[in-house]
């Protein structure tokens, strides 16, 4: 059926709302992980987004904070930004879509009316009901093998609800080698010294080998800080030459890079306390240049570099641009970055990841991302109806799928 100028709109819209996700970067986790499953009102309102914004206007030490119990932090946070003052910044009108897409009355504005509607609910229940409200079809996890919790859960077999894909954190592994990580690999029994010697990057290969085979990811992945060079005469720079690209190599899974993040700007925030700057995007070159037979999917922090990183995915195949993650997840600037990268890139881009911490996040995340995407696509298939172009509705179906799921899949498979 042809897509014309009048239904053009309504038929992006339903095409969007239609199309199943897979949210390629989350920290949520499957039920058999526990307590690093976060759920509910009070993980919803104590989100480490709304601590920042709680900080600039409640008259409370750090240390008067992270005394308080969940329950008093998010008595708090509620009545400084939804109470006191108007929740209009993204991650508090992010709660306000998700308390009221699911169902709760938000006339009363009563947290203790909210959290009975939650203590009634089972995790599995509510990652139905979750799932279902944002249409996504599969998440994939943030899985830290140094984590004692979730290598027991490893450790019990990967026969758990299988919308949850894993993903291979190693952050300590190339980030911090000598503080963390090489204590950390010895203890879980790999031969490892402080220079990297070839015997120490051949556990680290066998370290990684394990996991992989113990977790089957969809990619293993790293933030990076801004200063993240490629080549780099560092620990890091020797480990991800040595190891981390051979073995994705050898087991066709990707690479994921999050660059651009300056840990613990202010460490009295915590998580909260995270910052960012701009970095040098010739590293990304440098790699997918030097290593055309690994895959990279990369996304980056700072607004002044997501240009550089489209035009460097025009030069690369092996890269695949992801998300618009965290500090740049904003709708003026997811608008601003999916437009960009659409007119650079075309189809051949995963716009959107969630990030969320919480599983009720899926429910504002996707809605807030999924307003702008139908609004920047309606715009550029409307150029396209304008220059004369036949669209049909199978299409634009075709297309969209590859935006929210399949453009991943292919970039793992191929
Ligand atoms: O490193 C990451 O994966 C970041 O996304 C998070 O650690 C960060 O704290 C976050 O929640 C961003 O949305
Ligand atoms: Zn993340």
């Amino acid at each position: 059926m042809p897509v014309t100028r009048e239904n053009l709109r309504a038929t992006v819209e339903e095409v969007v709302q239609a199309q199943p996700i897979t949210d390629i970067h989350t920290h949520l986790y499957a039920p058999p992980f526990g307590e690093l499953l976060l759920w509910g009102v009070d993980e919803l309102i104590t989100y480490h987004y709304l601590i920042a914004e709680t900080f600039r206007k409640a008259d409370i030490s750090y240390e008067a904070y992270w005394a308080l119990s969940k329950t008093e932090q998010a008595d708090l946070i509620w009545q400084t930004l939804f109470i006191e003052n108007s929740p209009i910044s993204e991650s508090c009108r992010g709660v306000v879509t998700a308390l009221n897409d699911l169902g709760l009355d938000l006339s009363n504005r009563d947290l203790n009316e909210y959290r009975q509607y939650f203590a009634h609910l089972t995790p599995e229940e509510h990652i139905d009901k979750v799932f279902s409200l944002a249409n996504v079809k599969e998440v994939v996890m943030t899985n830290d093998p140094f984590d004692d919790l979730e290598r027991s859960v490893w450790d019990n077999g990967t026969d758990f609800d299988e919308r949850f894909k894993a993903a291979l954190r190693i952050d300590p592994l190339l980030n911090a080698y000598v503080e963390t990580g090489r204590e950390k690999l010895s203890a879980g029994g790999y031969n490892v010294d402080e220079e990297l010697s070839d015997t120490a990057l051949a556990e680290i290969r066998r370290f990684l080998s394990d996991w992989i085979k113990k977790m089957s990811p969809k990619y293993m992945a790293v933030s990076l800080p801004p200063e993240f060079a490629f080549p780099e005469d560092s620990a890091r720079g020797k480990i991800l030459r040595e190891c981390v690209l051979p073995v994705s190599r050898e087991y066709n899974v990707p690479f994921a890079m999050m660059i651009g993040v300056t840990r613990a700007v202010n460490p009295q925030l915590r998580l909260a306390g995270d910052g960012l700057a701009k970095a040098d995007m010739r590293s990304v070159e440098n790699i997918c240049r030097e290593n055309p037979n690994n895959k990279f999917f990369v996304t980056v922090l700072s607004r002044e570099n997501q240009h550089e990183l489209c035009v460097i995915g025009r030069k690369f195949p092996n890269l695949m641009v992801f998300g618009c993650w965290w500090f740049m997840n904003n709708p003026s600037i997811i608008e601003e970055i999916t437009r960009e990268r659409i007119e650079l890139l075309g189809l051949s881009v995963i716009p959107q990841h969630s990030d969320a911490r919480i599983l009720d996040q899926l429910v504002y995340k996707w809605k807030h991302s999924k307003a702008i995407i139908t609004d920047v696509l309606a715009d550029k298939y409307g150029d396209l109806l304008d220059s004369g172009w036949r669209l049909e509705r199978e299409e634009l179906v075709r297309d969209v799928a590859g935006l929210l799921g399949e453009n991943f899949d292919r970039f793992i498979e191929g």
